[in-house]
């Protein structure tokens, strides 16, 4: 079995529709797709490279893949590997009071797709991608974010997983409109988790972040047969459990790189493949102000050098956030 991930900026990719595994497209104003594969959407204005920003999971073998829906999951499974996405529009959910309807929505989310996972035998989550509307908006006296985090900390547990330690990579965003949709990899080994020692733990966060901590790593070593996948999680200027430099997107941009820079130490001293560089990666950047992205990128392409890099207008989950930055790297194990 062989994955690989195929990237473009083009509305089509060249690739064998029977063996993609499931993917992700963002863009203002994307067109309506029609792909066979589980596709996670995101309507928001990709600012480099443009127009668009599509990413698949190929499986390279011509191994048959199983496709389902269930609980509203669109999935795909090919060998021991599955990817899922899940959209829940939270208007059509019935929160039960204390709890409310993003809250609802997160912890249905998620328990569904622990149920699905259980009978697929694949019990480990890999990565995840979060994405809501108005991630800083407040309602029911609490910012949003901190909702979702309520609904996803208490589904892990009625998941019977654990919500310290070893914890997948996971972003959370906001993008303006459109359903919660979270985007998922699993399989049947679990992940190394890789903390950052310049950061707390996400899951450890103390509570004037939200009465729940969020459940995620900042990086996970995931191991196909024969490969490995380092996920580095949504990073931010974060230093401690602090924000830095409020205000200043130049600087945040430094710190959140530097945050990288430490997390691929952490990656490389557990990898099976070898070490981690900065230019090993591709990454994602989200820019809360679309006037920001010649800053960031600037910093970015100085630290970075060519390594690539699609930048997108979202919403980070802290409002004085304004940038962050995500990254992947897969790689052939030696025989
Ligand atoms: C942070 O370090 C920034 O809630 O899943 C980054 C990655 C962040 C993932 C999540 C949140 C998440 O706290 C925010």
């Amino acid at each position: 079995m062989s994955l690989s991930l195929l990237t473009s900026c083009l509305p089509t990719l060249p690739v064998d529709a029977a063996a993609v595994l499931g993917g992700a497209r963002v863009g203002a104003d994307l067109p309506v797709a029609r792909v066979a594969w589980p596709l996670q959407c995101l309507q928001t204005t990709v600012l480099a490279p443009q127009p668009l920003s599509q990413e698949c999971w190929v499986l390279q073998d011509g191994l048959p893949l199983q496709s389902g829906v269930s609980e509203g999951i669109a999935w795909r499974r090919g060998g021991d590997l599955l990817f899922g996405v899940i959209e829940i529009d939270e208007a059509a959910v019935t929160a039960q009071a204390p709890h409310t309807p993003l809250q609802q929505a997160s912890f249905d989310a998620y328990a569904r797709i622990f149920r699905l996972l259980d009978a697929q035998g694949l019990p480990h989550l890999w990565r995840l991608w979060n994405y809501m509307a108005d991630i800083n908006g407040e309602s029911h006296g609490l910012e949003r974010y901190r909702q979702f985090n309520m609904g996803r900390g208490d589904a892990f547990e009625a998941g019977a997983r654990s919500v310290v330690g070893r914890v997948p990579a996971a972003c959370a965003l906001g993008v303006a409109t459109g359903p919660l949709t979270i985007a998922f990899m699993a399989g049947p080994t679990p992940i190394v988790p890789v903390e950052n020692p310049r950061q707390v733990s996400a899951f450890l966060y103390p509570d004037r972040y939200g009465p729940r901590s969020p459940t995620f790593s900042r990086a996970a070593l995931a191991h196909p047969p024969g490969q490995e996948i380092l996920f580095v999680s949504g990073t931010a200027s974060i230093v401690g459990h602090q924000t830095v430099h409020a205000g200043d997107v130049r600087a945040q941009t430094e710190e959140s790189l530097e945050n990288i820079a430490a997390v691929l130490v952490e990656a490389s001293a557990n990898s099976r493949s070898g070490s981690y560089a900065l230019g090993d990666l591709g990454y994602r950047a989200y820019v809360r102000h679309a006037a920001d992205l010649d800053v960031v990128r600037s910093v970015v392409e100085r630290r970075l050098g060519g390594a690539p890099v699609v930048y997108v207008q979202a919403d980070v989950c802290r409002s004085d956030l304004l940038v962050e930055i995500e990254g992947q790297a897969l790689r052939e194990l030696p025989a």
